[in-house]
C-alpha cells in the first residue's frame, strides 16, 4: 500500500451539522409537532426532549465538537420559536440563538446558520404552508429579523435546507407534513421555495453586503436498474426533477420541470456558495405498475452497502460526481453541508467516512473548490418520520433522548484526528479500518527491476 497523507487546504472547515427540531427539544407547536401528535412518526414517537439543546445542552455538545478539533458547526433557527404568531417576534428566543452563536465563537467554531430546515410555524401551515405564495413574504421578514439579531456573529447563511426533499416528501410522497400526494402541489412548493430563497438572499445582502449566502441541496447518486434504454430514460427524468432543475434555476432564474417551466428572474445568480447534502445512491427502473411513483421504482442495491429501510445504498464515491456536477452547474464554491451514515453500532461509519473524505479530497485535487465538510451529525437526534428508530442513528456521539446521556463512538475519534491533522493519513486508515487499507489505497505495483532506457 502506498503511504499517503490526503492533506486538505489550509483553512478547510471541519464541522458537524444539526437542525433545530431534531436537537432542541420542547418544540413549540409547528408542522412537525402536529405530525407527531397525529401518530405519523415511527412508533408514534415525538421529538420530545431530543438532545435538550433548548435546555442548554448545546454548550456541552459544542465542547465535544471543539474536542474533535472541529472549527465550524452548522445549526438551524426554528421559525416557530422566533415568530410564534404573525409579526410577533420572541426576543428571548432570538437571544438564545445569539447565545449559541457566541458559544460557538468562544470555542473557535465558525457558525453556518440554516434559516429553514423542514419546519414551519403552525400559523404558516394553516394558511397553506409553502403552497401559498404569501409564505414567501413571511419568510423574508423572518429572515430579516434573524439576520438583524444574529448578524453580528454570523456571516455564512444557508437559506433553505433541501428544498426538493421538503417538496417531494411533504407533497408528493406524503411522508412528511402535510402529507399531501399531489405532483401539482409539489411543483408549486418548489417554485415558492425558490422564490423564498431569492427573497432571503437579497434581504440578507441588503443587511450584510459581505455575507456569504447559499442553500443546502440534497443530491442523490443514480444508476439505471437495468441497461435497457427505458430505464436510462427513467433515470434522466428523476435526475432532472430531483437533482438538476432547482440548481439550474439558482443560476439561470428558470425552473424547468417536466410539466411546467417558470421564470423566476429574481432567483438568477443568488448563490455565493452551494451546499451539498449527500447520502445514498439509488438504482432507478421504469415500472408500469408504479403509476403513483411516476412509473419509477427503486431497485435493490447491488454493490453498495444497503441503507436501512427503503433508503438507497451507501456509496461514498458518489460525492465526487455530485461535487463535480454542482460546480459545473453553478461555478460556485461548495460546502459538504451534510454527509453521514445511519449506523448505531458504528460498524461501517469509519469506513464510510474515510471513503467519503477520499472522494472529497479527490474532487479538491481536481480543482473543485470545496471549502468545508459538515458531518451529519454531532449527536444522535430525532430523524423526522423515522423518529428515534435505532436503524437511523447518525451521531458521532450516541444520545439517549430519555437519559440525555452521550456516548462517544469510535468514529468521533477518527473525525477528531482528521480535523487535528487537516488530513487523512495512511496510518489513520490502518488503525481504524484495518484490512481495508490495501483495497482503499492499492499500492503501485512496481516491478523490482524496472528496465530504464539506456541513454
Ligand atoms: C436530510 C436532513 C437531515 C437528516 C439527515 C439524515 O437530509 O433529510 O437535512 O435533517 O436528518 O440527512 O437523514
Amino acid at each position: 500500500m502506498v503511504d499517503f497523507s490526503m492533506v486538505f487546504p489550509a483553512g478547510f472547515l471541519w464541522g458537524t451539522a444539526t437542525a433545530a427540531h431534531q436537537v432542541e427539544g420542547g418544540s413549540p407547536p409547528n408542522n412537525w409537532t402536529r405530525w407527531e401528535e397525529a401518530g405519523r412518526v415511527f412508533r408514534q414517537q415525538r421529538a420530545g426532549l431530543a438532545c435538550d439543546w433548548w435546555g442548554g445542552r448545546y454548550a456541552e455538545d459544542f465542547e465535544r465538537a471543539a474536542e474533535l478539533h472541529n472549527n465550524a458547526h452548522r445549526f438551524s433557527v426554528e421559525w416557530s420559536r422566533v415568530e410564534p404568531e404573525p409579526g410577533r417576534y420572541d426576543d428571548a428566543a432570538l437571544q438564545h440563538y445569539a447565545d449559541m452563536v457566541s458559544a460557538l465563537h468562544a470555542r473557535g467554531l465558525a457558525p453556518l446558520i440554516t434559516l429553514h430546515h423542514f419546519s414551519n410555524p403552525l400559523w404558516i401551515e394553516d394558511q397553506g404552508g409553502w403552497t401559498n405564495p404569501a409564505t414567501i413574504g413571511h419568510f423574508e421578514r423572518f429572515v430579516q429579523r434573524v439576520v438583524e439579531a444574529l448578524g453580528g456573529g454570523v456571516s455564512t447563511w444557508c437559506t433553505i435546507n433541501e428544498p426538493m426533499v421538503y417538496a417531494t416528501q411533504g407533497y408528493l410522497f406524503g411522508y412528511f407534513p402535510p402529507g399531501a400526494r399531489s405532483f401539482g402541489q409539489t411543483i408549486r412548493v418548489a417554485e415558492n421555495l425558490l422564490r423564498a430563497h431569492a427573497a432571503a438572499y437579497h434581504a440578507i445582502k441588503a443587511l450584510q453586503p459581505d455575507a456569504q449566502v447559499g442553500l443546502a441541496k440534497h443530491q442523490i447518486a443514480l444508476k439505471p436498474g437495468f441497461p435497457a434504454l427505458v430505464h436510462r430514460r427513467a433515470l434522466n427524468i428523476v435526475d432532472n426533477f430531483f437533482n438538476r432543475a432547482f440548481v439550474h434555476a439558482l443560476t439561470t432564474g428558470t425552473l424547468r420541470f417536466p410539466s411546467r417551466t417558470v421564470s423566476v428572474p429574481e432567483a438568477r445568480d443568488t448563490l455565493d456558495w452551494i451546499g451539498l447534502n449527500y447520502y445514498y445512491r439509488f438504482r432507478v427502473t421504469f415500472n408500469l405498475l408504479a403509476p403513483r411513483q411516476l412509473f419509477l421504482r427503486q431497485a435493490r442495491p447491488r454493490d453498495g452497502i444497503p441503507g436501512p429501510g427503503d433508503t438507497g445504498e451507501i456509496w461514498p464515491e458518489g460525492l465526487f460526481g455530485e461535487i463535480k456536477r454542482l460546480f459545473e452547474m453553478t461555478g460556485k464554491p461548495l460546502y459538504i453541508t451534510e454527509n453521514g451514515v445511519p449506523d448505531i453500532d458504528d460498524s461501517i461509519r469509519p469506513l464510510a467516512l474515510i471513503r467519503s473524505l477520499r472522494s472529497v479530497w479527490q474532487a479538491i485535487n481536481h480543482n473543485y473548490p470545496v471549502r468545508g465538510y459538515f458531518f451529519w451529525s454531532l449527536v444522535d437526534n430525532f430523524e423526522w418520520a423515522e423518529g428515534y428508530d435505532p436503524r437511523f442513528r447518525f451521531g458521532l456521539y450516541g444520545c439517549d433522548a430519555e437519559t440525555q446521556q452521550r456516548v462517544k463512538r469510535r468514529s468521533a475519534d477518527l473525525y477528531g484526528e482528521i480535523g487535528a491533522a487537516n488530513a487523512l493519513t495512511a496510518e489513520m486508515v490502518r488503525r481504524y479500518v484495518p484490512g481495508q487499507a490495501e483495497a482503499l489505497f492499492p499500492g503501485v505495483k512496481v516491478k523490482s527491476s524496472v528496465e530504464l532506457p539506456q541513454p
